[in-house]
């Protein structure tokens, strides 16, 4: 346990900025149920609200992603202004062609040009929606695929992705990015069109400097190194976007470093090697869905989470790693690593953040707001947003 923190690593912790996922505050699920819970809001202004009650506590977490069309409104520039009288800005915005008839076989890829051409015009929505909220980065998550060998031919799908994308990518301002986000599989369940770094890679590479991969540590195959593709990544310098969670078995969407607090760990010090901290080019975000937990609380603890790995991350003796690679001292290298992990370093971040006039226990200081009860009271009736699945 280390008492307090050096100004080397709280300077580079004060700095870390965490967005939140508006979904996070939504009801969500799985294919059995998804439940509900009282005090869920009903729009876009109340998931705004909600995540502001995470930054009030913790301080890291400054930005909101939307999910479009979750999160339509009739005016953005009010949500816009809503975030910052909440002391929050518009993060990320991500597209969705995952939940309409129309995507059945795909968007993006989709074999008729009319499906593809639907695809795209809701992807100029979204930067549309960006120009207003100011927002830098697109986020395209593409659900096609196929269950069937057979079902669809995968080159002239990755043909026909490749110029879908670089419509898209020809529509963003100067300013504005895209990244693209990969999963190995669900729902489709034989072949996914994006299922891994190398081809969000090569596709994102074909577009151009402002085309970028987005992570979601969620989304390899069991048993993946994930931190090898976060160094290469950083290395190529097409790392755009995190997506943070953990998971048991599939795309679980649990609290990051939940799961495997020791894989968050390893990926916080490959980010950290490869000089992805603090790194405008590098997007932090979560992409969580509480479906049985508390949902505020469940965006501290994540927030903590990150801060805390981060926190042992920046402890590891870089120096005496060198030394024992070089001598090929395996266990005195394993041994600095592991160190660096199982130095407890809440006490001295909770003293850190009381210097900084923020909680010494941000979980503790948000229940004892009444927040949660409040917002139990006071959102009676309408609809509780949720996935809409
Ligand atoms: C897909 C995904 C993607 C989002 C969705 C909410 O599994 O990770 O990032 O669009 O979750
Ligand atoms: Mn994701």
């Amino acid at each position: 346990m280390v008492t307090a923190l050096p100004e080397a690593i709280t300077s580079q912790l004060a700095d870390q900025a965490i967005e939140l996922p508006s979904w996070a505050f939504g009801n969500s699920g799985t294919r059995f149920k998804v439940f509900s819970t009282a005090g869920t809001p009903r729009d876009p202004f109340e998931k705004v609200a909600d995540a502001a009650e995470v930054h009030r506590h913790t301080g890291q977490a400054p930005a909101v992603a939307l999910h479009i069309p979750w999160d339509r409104v009739d005016s953005f520039a009010d949500l816009r202004d809503h975030a910052g009288e909440h002391g929050v800005r518009i993060g990320t915005i991500n597209s969705n062609t995952f939940q309409q008839d129309e995507y059945k076989f795909g968007s993006l890829a989709h074999v008729d040009a009319g499906v593809r051409q639907k695809a795209i015009d809701h992807h100029y929505e979204c930067i549309d929606v960006m120009d207003v909220t100011g927002s830098r980065d697109l986020k395209v998550w593409l659900a096609d695929g196929t269950n069937y060998p057979g079902q669809g031919d995968l080159r002239g799908r990755q043909d026909r992705l490749a110029e879908s994308l670089e419509a898209i990518y020809s529509r963003l301002g100067p300013e504005q990015r895209m990244v693209l986000e990969y999963k190995f599989f669900e729902p489709a369940t034989y072949h996914t069109d994006v299922p891994d770094w190398g081809t969000s890679f090569a596709q994102v590479s074909a577009l151009g400097d402002r085309a970028k991969v987005c992570l979601d540590t969620g989304h390899h195959a069991p048993g993946t190194n994930v931190e090898f593709i976060v160094m290469q990544l950083l290395r190529l310098g097409k790392l755009g976007a995190f997506d943070f969670n953990s998971r048991f078995y599939a795309d679980d969407d649990l609290i990051v470093g939940a799961a495997d607090p020791f894989q968050l760990f390893r990926i916080l010090a490959e980010v950290i090697r490869g000089g992805g901290l603090n790194n405008p080019e590098v997007t932090f975000l979560i992409d969580q869905c509480h479906n049985v937990e508390a949902k505020i609380a469940g965006e501290i603890r994540s927030v903590l989470n990150v801060q805390e790995m981060t926190a042992r991350a920046l402890l590891l003796d870089r120096d005496a790693l060198a030394a024992a690679e070089r001598d090929g001292d395996v266990l005195t290298a394993n041994e600095v690593y592991m160190d660096a992990f199982y130095t407890d370093v809440r006490p001295a971040l909770a003293q850190w953040r009381q210097s900084r006039g923020l909680p010494a226990d941000p979980m503790a200081a948000h229940r004892a707001s009444g927040y949660q009860e409040r917002i139990e009271a006071d959102r009676i009736g309408g609809t509780q947003a949720s996935w809409g699945a």
